[in-house]
């Protein structure tokens, strides 16, 4: 499964120099061959601390990640909703995004031209944001007015229940907040998930920081705290060009432990809802994404199409089970190996063994 998180910010924000760095971090695995796919399309390998530990424990021959595929997105401009600069087409490419993250400039840097003049990160973003919600407006509308219409002829109690939706979420956007902020019950998410409105995507924030922003405090609108990740998109840049010990080394002067760029990714692999699920063995230790809320024989089906009809039974060991009792002997030994039917909903961190038939 390849979900798609787009890269969206006002120019010269360091858009194309976070996918740059995200695509040449990646190392091609055997289910992506190639990083970037088109210019503007890369699979980015997650990075899971995980898969190392019990590949140790399996012996494995090989670690295979899940990916995320990243799109690098043009610069937005004000009245992009209008079609100004690359206004629709960038549009375009949000709207086949899965989840968005904007990027926001927080660096200083008097060569790097900033389309307003000046670093304010709150006011940027508001740029963006009032693009988006107006996009989503224009949806909305357009949508209640035919709703309206076919209204005169008496509107079916769902019919009812979705017009009184689609009046929230304008009354949100009217108010300069995002679809998301609007609470929709299980009977109408189909419906709002098929307006397909940007402001209601998983979103998260970037913010390109300098030495002498790191730390600054700051408010943003739309976006929840713990949505909002700081990365030094240039430091990182020099990191990259270092071994992996030399990586350490710097990271440890700087007072950090990990690069900015692997908690991002991890980040945005989470803003997906997404859940990891792994296999272990002397093979291969294997990381594989699915859906929150999938259930044990279509996560089976992510390994082999057919395993999804030829599904017994999955044998799952938790990976905090798995280390504490040594692996998977051990944890049969001490009874923390579960036998899950189809029923099963998975968890992350579950590692599998599907039982099929033939
Ligand atoms: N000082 C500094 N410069 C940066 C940083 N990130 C990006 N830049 C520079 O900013 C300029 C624009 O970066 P890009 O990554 O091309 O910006 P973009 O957001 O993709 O811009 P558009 O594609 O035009 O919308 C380049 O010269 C980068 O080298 C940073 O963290 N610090
Ligand atoms: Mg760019």
């Amino acid at each position: 499964m390849s979900l798609s998180i787009g890269i969206v910010g006002l120019p010269n924000v360091g858009k194309s120099s976070l996918f740059n760095l995200l695509t040449q971090n990646c190392v091609p695995a055997e289910n992506y061959p190639f990083c970037t796919i088109d210019p503007n399309v890369g699979c980015v390998k997650v990075p899971d601390a995980r898969l190392d530990v019990l590949a140790k424990m399996s012996a494995s021959a090989k670690i295979i990640p899940t990916m995320v595929e990243f799109t690098d997105i043009a610069g937005i401009v004000k009245d992009a909703h209008k079609g100004e600069g690359l206004g629709n087409k960038f549009l375009a490419n949000i709207r086949e995004v899965d989840a968005i993250c904007q990027v926001v400039r927080i660096f200083n840097d008097p060569n790097v031209i900033h389309v307003s003049n000046r670093v304010n990160p709150k006011e940027d973003k508001e740029i963006i944001d009032l693009e988006l919600i107006m996009a989503d407006l224009d949806t909305v509308t357009k949508k209640l007015d035919s709703s309206k219409k076919s209204s005169r002829s008496g509107l079916s109690k769902e019919a009812e229940a979705e017009m009184k939706l689609l009046e929230s979420i304008k009354a949100a956007l009217d108010s300069g907040r995002f679809a998301s902020s609007v609470p929709v019950i299980d009977d109408l998410r189909p419906f709002a998930k098929q307006l397909n409105l940007f402001t209601a995507k998983p979103m998260m924030v970037l913010l390109n920081v300098d030495e002498s922003t790191q730390n600054t405090s700051i408010d943003l609108p739309n976006i929840r705290p713990e949505d909002i990740c700081r990365i030094n998109v240039k430091l990182e840049f020099e990191l990259q060009a270092l071994s992996p010990e030399e990586q350490k080394e710097y990271l440890k002067e700087l007072g950090m432990t990990e690069r900015g760029l692997d908690r991002f990714i991890q980040k945005a692999y989470s803003i997906l809802e997404l859940l990891t699920f792994l296999t272990t063995g002397a093979d291969e230790t294997r990381a594989w994404t699915v859906r929150k809320g999938t259930k044990a024989p279509q996560a089976a089906g992510v390994i082999h199409t057919d395993f999804e009809k030829s599904f017994i039974r999955a044998e799952v060991i938790s990976y905090d089970d798995f280390v504490s009792c040594g692996g998977e002997s051990g944890a049969r030994d001490q009874g923390k190996l579960r036998v899950e039917g189809k029923d099963y909903v998975m968890a992350d961190g579950d590692i599998c063994d599907f039982k099929v038939g033939v």
